[in-house]
């Protein structure tokens, strides 16, 4: 596969990795996920105010839970966070704040 390809798989191993067979994120979910497969990216996250604000942003039809589809709104967030920072050269980036 291609690099995009892979990464692509990664991500959707990702988002089953935390969301087990429910194939949905809950809060919880999402937490832990941010502070063990992001930690480069983003300050880890300790008070549950702020993941829940990230998550209400998310969660586009208000069922307490992040979908595939809300869950990649989330990667393109990011995705275009680091890419503003992002110098291919320098692989050391300092984590941001949600
Ligand atoms: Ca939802």
């Amino acid at each position: 596969m291609s690099d995009l390809e892979t990464s692509m798989v990664s991500i959707i191993d990702v988002f089953h990795k935390y969301s087990g067979h429910k194939c949905y994120l809950k809060k919880a979910d999402l937490k832990d996920l941010i502070n063990h497969e992001l930690k480069h990216f983003i300050k880890k996250v300790e008070d549950d105010e702020t993941v829940g604000q990230v998550f209400s942003d998310l969660d586009q039809n208000r069922d307490e839970k992040l979908d595939m589809k809300e869950f990649l709104t989330f990667i393109a967030k990011v995705l275009a966070a680091c890419y503003k920072t992002y110098v291919p050269q320098q692989h050391a980036m300092a984590p941001t704040h949600l």
